[in-house]
């Protein structure tokens, strides 16, 4: 999925002052946009932010850009709430703020605290709290109406799981909900594996031209009722503008608004819509499966020989993907690519969908096994990619995720990330195979590597 999906947990994230400001991971994946809760605090030099004193006179001070306000300033445009502690009386009810609205909105906010702050004790008595937010109990119930005698009515409705039922943890109350009333879950892009994609009811990702495969985009285009939960409209997601969903047999609930065909209704919380809706009494629906899940195979003596493809990259990964994995894509062929990956057991995916910003995924990694020492990062990233951010594998060798050669190869954890460069595969131009019938040519040599590198695989799961 979008790489939201191991955020629903705020993060802390403290760039060096100004330098590393939009280069930071709340650009990188459109955390703003796309919902990535996070702090933000910066360091200056070896200490955290100037002091108060620091500040006096404003002196030119290195790192600084034209005052100090200027990367809050800045910050303020990627997050939902930003604070200078310069104020010891205030601190902790900014403190309290700021956090607060990052749980609630699920977004990134920033705090700076100077340096000489840090080790003030700060009042921490009349903090307000935060007014709690409730549906209107009328339009709540006027927006249920008419979406349940519109699932009622439907013959053939899906839904199309979107990134906010994983930042809400409503993933599990939605498959629930689908699996009392028989209907078949589609996922967008930035969703993928926000729902288990080996679910009966799970048919692929939906996206327009960019869909999985063929019966998705079908299935999803021909249904009568399109249930969009959580699901963000960007011009990906869309598979950019190819995706035929006519408003007219639309739902988008996010958390924002709900949206009933050309109706809008605000003032909903969207967990008390999606536990009202799916407490509700509906008739199981007629569904047939358009391409059940396959078991993943492995390349046949005959097929090895011959010129590998795209496909045939994915066929193999997808052998390998348990429930201990996660597919961490960058930008390019990779994350199309595994646009497809449907293994029969599951796969996690983490990509950064929405923002598509190149040198996403090695780093990426090293927060996924940060997060979870189950899950072993599966990392697909082209040389181009690579070469961003390729160098942050020394921190996964430092923090002990992956072996480094000279250590003993027992040191390493159970699982270190498998990152994968497309690159040496011959694969950097979409579906251009390799050419094993050129001997003596540069591209024979990157099919022997492909090859080779497959063979090192095993090959059945
Ligand atoms: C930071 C950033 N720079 C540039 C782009 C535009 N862009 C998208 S895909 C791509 C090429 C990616 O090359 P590579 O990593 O080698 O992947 P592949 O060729 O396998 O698709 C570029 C330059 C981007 N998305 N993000």
């Amino acid at each position: 999925m979008s790489s939201a999906h191991c955020k629903q947990r705020p993060r802390f994230l403290i760039p060096l002052f100004t330098r590393k400001l939009l280069k930071s991971e709340l650009t990188k994946d459109g955390g703003p946009t796309t919902h990535t809760p996070a702090l933000a605090g910066w360091r200056w030099s070896t200490r955290i932010a100037p002091g108060r004193k620091d500040r006096e006179k404003d002196p030119l001070l290195h790192h600084k850009v034209k005052t100090f306000e200027t990367q809050r300033r800045i910050y303020d445009e990627v997050t939902v709430a930003s604070t200078v502690l310069l104020d010891e009386q205030r601190a902790a009810s900014e403190i309290v703020r700021c956090v607060e609205a990052c749980l609630r909105h699920k977004r990134p906010v920033y705090i700076e605290v100077p340096h000489d702050i840090v080790d003030r004790e700060i009042p921490i008595t009349g903090i307000a709290p935060a007014a709690s937010e409730n549906s209107d109990p009328h339009t709540l119930d006027a927006a249920l109406s008419e979406i349940l005698s519109l699932i009622r009515a439907a013959k053939k409705p899906v839904i199309l799981a979107g990134v906010e039922l994983a930042r809400y943890r409503t993933a599990g109350l939605v498959v629930r909900m689908a699996e009392r009333m028989n209907i078949p879950i589609a996922a967008d892009l930035l969703s993928k594996s926000a729902v288990p994609e080996n679910h009966p009811l799970y048919i692929g990702v939906y996206g327009g031209a960019m869909s999985s495969d063929e019966h998705v985009r079908n299935y999803v285009e021909s249904a009568d009722l399109v249930l969009m939960l959580g699901t963000f409209i960007t011009d990906m997601s869309m598979g950019f503008y190819t995706a035929k969903l006519d408003r007219g047999r639309t739902v988008l609930a996010t958390s924002e608004r709900v949206n009933v065909r050309y109706h809008r209704y605000d003032s909903i919380q969207f967990r008390d819509f999606l536990e009202s809706l799916s407490a509700a009494k509906i008739t199981h629906k007629h569904f047939k499966h358009p391409n059940p899940h396959a078991l993943p195979e492995p390349l046949k003596k005959t097929e090895r020989s011959q010129k590998l493809t795209m496909v045939d990259v994915f066929r193999v990964l997808s052998l390998h993907l348990d429930e201990r994995c996660c597919v961490v894509a960058d930008i390019g062929d990779d994350i199309f690519g595994a646009v497809g990956i449907r293994s029969a057991r599951q796969a996690q995916f983490i990509a950064p969908a929405y923002y598509m910003s190149m040198g996403f995924a090695v780093p990426a990694s090293i927060g996924v096994a940060m997060a979870t020492k189950k899950l072993r990062p599966y990392v697909l990233v082209g040389d181009g990619a690579f070469q961003m951010t390729g160098v942050e594998i020394s921190t996964a060798v430092r923090i002990g995720q992956a072996a480094h050669r000279s250590r003993p190869r027992h040191t390493c954890v159970p699982r270190p990330p498998i990152v994968r460069s497309l690159a040496p595969l011959g694969m950097t131009d979409g579906e251009t195979t390799t050419a094993p019938d050129r001997p003596g040519t540069g591209t024979k040599d990157k099919s022997c590597r492909a090859r080779n590198i497959l063979r090192r695989l095993p090959q059945s799961a």
